[in-house]
Formats: structure tokens, sequence, C-alpha cells
């Protein structure tokens, strides 16, 4: 049987970073439902985040998304966070949002349009330098509506040439996590669509590229945890963007569609001895109708207990029925994991911690949500395009 005390320390050091973009307002290609006491500014959603790790206790970092992040002064927004009890995780570029645009950014068959996303992407590691950052997400909503509308190849010659000019700008403890999509926006040929293609760039950039998986951007059915395992083989995998998907990217609560999948996903990077910090395990989601506070409670709380009854699996006895070949042992093995109720676990490490055992009651009770309500009158509120 697995060692519960080092189940429990592997629980406490675990780390999970949220987005700053889920606290604002977003929404379905139709509609953005705005929420009262949505933040308005950056610092704003850090203040929300850091609320999230005082409720949750395993959530200290922030990831920020350039330009809808953007300060004049991100050393100060970095105090800032500190000073909330939080520090300022990956930097997400946005070249998906300018109408430049259009026809792609770093794969444009303008050079000019190329040059300028490039130059967003070396800016974002400038970002990085002042926050501390050590992460440089990269995702390209790059691709193609139709057949011919421009080359296939020549669109991966360009993709190349500025993940170069992004890489060769790293500081030594810098990282690029580069970040796949089946479709979307594009509908015919997407230029980073899966894992192997971003694999394929970051072994030909070198040992600070790797690939982050979006647990939303694969095809239905795709097993996850093989991605998961091969890339931990091959030492490129970099980050995880946790969310559900139900059809396609809509960036639900982690662990919400399938938690059962979540389960998989956190065997395999225990087996791969992977929980620790070298791994980003972060949240990307959009709360459109619920209540996104609590939402993102509950996400880091779903991926605490998927990791919970991963880390729950006795290994050693599915090695003997792997070995044995008894398929149907080893399966159960796994299953009577799976099936552990670790919320006790969980709340006895939170009680343990000095944290209250159920956060989303904590933070209803606490009286957070009425007073952001009452703050944050007025101004626009941070989302989508703003
Ligand atoms: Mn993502």
């Amino acid at each position: 049987m697995p060692d519960l005390t080092a189940v429990k320390q592997a629980l406490r050091e675990q780390r999970i970073e949220t987005p700053s973009w889920a606290y604002a307002n977003s929404g379905t290609r139709f509609k953005v439902f705005g929420q009262p006491g949505v933040p308005r500014t950056p610092e704003e959603k850090i203040a929300d985040a850091a609320t999230v790790h005082r409720f949750t206790g395993v959530a200290p970092t922030v990831a920020l998304h350039i330009p809808w992040d953007r300060v004049d002064d991100y050393a100060a927004l970095s105090k800032y966070a500190r000073d909330l009890g939080v520090e300022i995780g990956a930097i997400n570029t946005n070249v998906f949002q300018d109408e430049d645009y259009k026809l792609g950014s770093v794969t444009n068959p303008d050079p000019r349009i190329r040059r300028k996303a490039t130059d967003h992407l070396v800016d974002a590691v400038s970002i990085m330098d002042e926050t501390g950052s050590r992460d440089l997400k990269l995702w390209f909503s790059d691709g193609i509506n139709y057949p011919g509308q421009d080359d296939l190849r020549d669109r991966q010659d360009r993709l190349a040439a500025a993940l170069r000019v992004a890489y060769d700008r790293l500081g030594p403890d810098q990282r690029i996590l580069l970040e796949y999509k089946l479709f979307e926006p594009a509908f015919y040929a997407t230029d980073v669509p899966d894992w192997g293609t971003s694999y394929a760039h970051c072994l030909e950039l070198g040992d600070k590229a790797t690939v982050c998986i979006d647990t939303g951007h694969h095809a239905p059915g795709t097993n996850i945890e093989f991605i998961v395992a091969f890339l931990l083989r091959a030492g490129k995998l970099g980050a995880f963007d946790f969310n559900s998907r139900f059809y396609a990217d809509d960036d639900l609560m982690a662990g919400a569609a399938d938690p059962f999948q979540l389960f998989r996903i956190m065997y395999e990077i225990v087996r791969g001895d992977a929980l620790g910090p070298g791994i980003a395990f972060m949240l990307d989601q959009c709360h459109n109708i619920e209540a996104k506070i609590p939402a993102i409670i509950r996400s880091v709380m779903n991926i605490q207990e998927a990791t919970a009854k991963a880390l729950l699996v006795d290994r050693d006895a599915l090695r003997t029925a792997q070995r044995e070949g008894d398929v149907l042992a080893a399966n159960a093995v796994l299953m009577d994991a799976y099936n552990t109720d670790v919320r006790p676990l969980l709340a006895e490490l939170r009680e343990d911690a000095g944290l209250d055992p159920d956060p989303v009651a904590a933070y209803h009770r606490s009286g957070y949500q009425q007073q952001i309500v009452a703050d944050r009158a007025g101004g626009a509120q941070a989302g989508w395009g703003a």
C-alpha cells in the first residue's frame, strides 16, 4: 500500500496556478454575460487570485495575459501580488485579437505582421524579467480556413523562425511552453494542432522549450494520459492548462466533465514522479454563467482530489498484476484508488494547515463576494477583448 505520510506530504506540496482571465468576464462566441463584482484591473484580478489561495492554500501563483493585464510597471504589480500573498506566474501572449492577425500572427504571409507578432513574444519575455516569471506560454490562433489559402509548409517555417527568436531571448531560468489546439478559430488547418507538432518544434528549439497540454484542446476520445506519459518520458512536458471539455474548448471547471480522465492524467504524473515544480499545473478556464471565484476554488479542489486518488494507487500491486498479465486485477487496482473518497483526507490536510476544511463554504461565509460587489461599482469590467 502507498505510504500515507508520503501521500500527505505530496498533497501539501502540490501547487496549482490560476489564470487572471478566469476572474474576468468571458462568454461564448454569442454573448458575454457580465457579473457584479468582476475585476476591472489586473490588480483586482490578482486580489481574487489571492483570495483563492487564501482558502485553498495551494494556489500561490497567478498567470497573466498580455495585453489583457498590461500595466506600466510590472515590478510594482509583482510587489502588489506579493503583498497579497501570491506571485505572478506564467506570462501568456496574445496574438489573436488584433486586426493585423486576420491571416495569422507568426505564420502570417506578410513579414511586417510576423515581425509585429514576434516582437510581442519578445516583449513578453521582458515582462517576465520584471515579474520574475519562469514561463512564457504561447498559444497561436494561426491556421487557415480553406485548402490553398496559404502554404502549409511555409507556415511551419515561419512559426519555427518566430519561436527561435523568442527562445533566444529567454534567460537561463526561463522556458517556453508551447500549447497546441486541434482547431478553432481556424477550421481547415491549424498551425500547431497537436502535441506532436508542439513536441517537434520544442525538440528543435532546445531544452528550454516544452509542451503545454491544454486538456480541452483534443479530439473527442483522445487518450490524454498517453500524451502525458509520452512527453514525460521524453522530458518535454512543461505544463498543463486544466479545464473540462464537453464538446470543444469550452474551458469549464477542471474535473467537472470527466473526473476519471483527470485521475488518469494525474496517475501518469505520479507514475512519472512529476508532481514537483518542473511541471506548471495551471488552470485555463472561463466561467460564463457560474460564480467565478468559487468555481475556481472548486476546480483547484477537483485537481487535488484527482491527485490524492492517483497517489493512493497501490503501485506495487499494480506492477505485480501487470507483470503477471492479470488484466482484471491491474484494472481493479486503479479503480480501487479512483473509487476512494479522498475528501476527508484533504479536509484533514486543510485543517492541519489552518484552513477551513470546506474552502467553497468558507469563501461564501467570508463576505468577500459581497465586498467586491460593493467595492467594484462603476468602471469597465475586465473581460475578453478588454
Ligand atoms: Mn490553454
